[in-house]
């Protein structure tokens, strides 16, 4: 009984913490008053008498979603109790296909970042293994309704194209990472050769040649830096990533860019030739580092380091290409080298043409981040169970316990945006009982959109020595300039399906093109084929390949998804 009420006080603290959602109130929790046992959508308790239901889920790290802080208070919230079964990670996705294939499923498959494909999920449904979810999100949801309103590009992302729901999705928002096509400068450089922040190609071939000609590292000796590197092995260091986009739309993870409504191939073009021939010459006037094309990102940050163990064997690059600057901390240690280095804004090419990829299409969406089996018994429930995780406040009550995992913030402090801050996050003590196990994290949805991240408090200079998380309010604030001259979301470019029968030969052909693309680059950069007398050589060999019937099946897939 003592615990019963104990129960029942701390429900109804959580409640008070949440009390700018009206609908959330236990003297509101309608009589249950439908076929399925539940109360109407959107309040709480989900039932009268308690019910319950089954959920296999993913494990990450050390937490047990049976024992997690969430669980308990959440049960007392809704009714409804969790039988948990728990998967480690690796090998979820072969459980997974077992369990399909057992004919006897859990009630819910949950996952980080998604149990299936848009493939797979469809050939379920076509086994009946899966069913449409359409009629009980419109039955018995009222925040996910709402989610999927404010996110017609989720909505289009996880309906397949027969126009049905199989699974629910999260999102999961980062800023910086769908700009992530980026270049870093070394500020203390661009100062010691007195030139500013290059805004053009051609800006930024004299800044790259001041750093070869001059002392920019200021140790005496003209020739030991390296004016500009990467490598080609990483994310989003690709030499045809931001420099290409000053002049054409390049996103060199799939080399399509949207013209006219339909998909083209971007190595085809004009103006991706032009690109070429600018990288060319850089690399010509040995401005472009020849170990881009041997090294991977830890190679390039191994450099910065021993930059610092060393000063004299000084040899750190003056501007990287990538989504991260090799020389941060993760790369390096303890050093402070990255703050040497500014984000620069997207440049212009010779014809003020200037842009860079925009990925929220592939990356803010959890497909599949939750299945409704065929085998559950009451789906309205489960709907009513996860609901108001499509909310901010059902969001925010997921970080956990006020004055352990966040706080109010106070008047004056600040959030990303340089506004007033709405929560501070705050870290659980190790000697907590529920340290590592607070919530279920992304493996069962979350609505983590870009208003939940930018209102937290954030430090406003990334330099500021008294911060731990610079490098993240150094991306928030460079990505910035990279959104202002985006694409349109509308003009990117989602993961394609294909049909089942499709899949095979499609990933063929977009493998060896890709990697024909690729090796083809690096000798168009270096010399090893000429511009001029080999590029139809190279349009011929893309037609070979394959080009003409990857780009219809691509097509077609690209309509069938504009026309959900
Ligand atoms: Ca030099
Ligand atoms: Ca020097």
């Amino acid at each position: 009984m003592k615990r019963t009420l104990e129960r029942v006080i701390t429900t109804l603290l959580a409640l008070t913490m949440l009390a700018c959602l009206p609908a959330l109130s236990l003297a509101e929790a309608a009589p249950v008053n439908n076929e399925y046992g539940v109360t109407p959508a959107g309040t709480f308790p989900i039932t009268a008498e308690k019910q319950e239901f089954t959920v296999m889920i993913t494990q990450w790290a050390d937490q047990d979603p049976a024992t997690a802080w969430i669980t308990d208070i959440y049960e007392d919230m809704s009714n409804v109790h969790v039988n948990w079964i728990v998967v480690p990670s690796d090998g979820f996705k072969d459980r997974v296909a077992i369990t399909f294939a057992s004919g006897s499923m859990p009630d819910v498959i949950a996952g980080m970042g998604g149990v299936l494909t848009a493939a797979e999920e469809l050939q379920y449904a076509a086994q009946g293994l899966l069913q449409p979810l359409d009629e009980v999100i419109e039955r018995s949801s009222i925040h996910f309704k709402q989610f999927l309103e404010e996110n017609p590009q989720t909505r289009k992302l996880i309906s397949q194209d027969d126009g049905h729901i199989y699974s629910l999705p999260g999102l999961a928002v980062c800023y910086h990472c769908n700009y992530s096509q980026k270049f870093f400068i070394n500020k203390v450089w661009l100062d010691n050769v007195g030139m500013g922040l290059p805004t053009t190609t051609d800006e930024l071939y004299d800044v790259l040649k001041a750093f070869k000609e001059q002392d920019a590292n200021g140790n005496g000796d003209p020739n030991d830096e390296i004016p500009l590197i990467t490598c080609l092995l990483g994310w989003h260091v690709d030499l045809d990533g931001y420099l290409m986009n000053a002049f054409i739309y390049s996103d060199p993870d799939t080399y399509m860019a949207v013209e006219d409504g339909s998909l083209i191939y971007t190595p085809t073009q004009e103006g991706y030739r032009e690109g070429l021939r600018y990288l060319n010459k850089l690399y010509a006037n040995e401005l472009l580092s020849p170990e881009s094309f041997t090294n991977n990102e830890s190679t390039n940050s191994k450099i910065n380091v021993a930059a610092i163990a060393d000063p004299k064997d000084w040899e750190n690059s003056a501007a990287v290409i990538g989504s991260y600057p090799f020389a941060y901390q993760n790369y390096s240690g303890d050093t402070d080298i990255w703050k040497q280095y500014e984000i620069l804004a997207p440049i212009a090419g010779p014809d003020g043409f200037v842009t860079t990829p925009e990925y929220s299409l592939v990356r803010d969406t959890i497909r599949a981040n939750m299945l409704i089996t065929k085998d559950a018994k009451n789906p309205d429930l489960i709907m009513r169970w996860v609901d108001w995780f499509y909310t901010k406040e059902g969001t925010r009550f997921r970080d956990g316990r006020e004055g352990i995992e966040w706080r109010y913030a106070e008047p004056g402090e600040l959030d990303f945006n340089g506004n007033q801050a709405e929560i501070v996050s705050l870290t659980t003590p190790e000697d907590d009982p529920f340290y590592g196990n607070v919530d279920w994290t992304q493996s069962i949805v979350i609505n983590s959109s870009k208003s939940v991240r930018e209102t937290l408090k954030a430090a406003q200079d990334f330099r500021d020595p008294t911060i731990n998380n610079g490098t993240e309010v150094q991306l928030f604030q460079g990505t910035k300039a990279y959104e202002a001259v985006a694409r349109d979301v509308n003009q990117s470019i989602p993961g394609l399906s294909v049909p089942i029968d499709q899949i095979s030969e499609y990933a063929r052909i977009e493998t060896e093109l890709k990697s024909y693309v690729k090796t083809s680059m690096v000798k168009f950069i270096t010399g090893d084929m000429d511009l001029d007398k080999d590029w139809d050589t190279f349009q011929n060999n893309l037609k070979r390949i394959g080009l003409e019937q990857y780009m219809e099946m691509a097509n077609t897939a690209y309509s069938n998804f504009i026309n959900r």
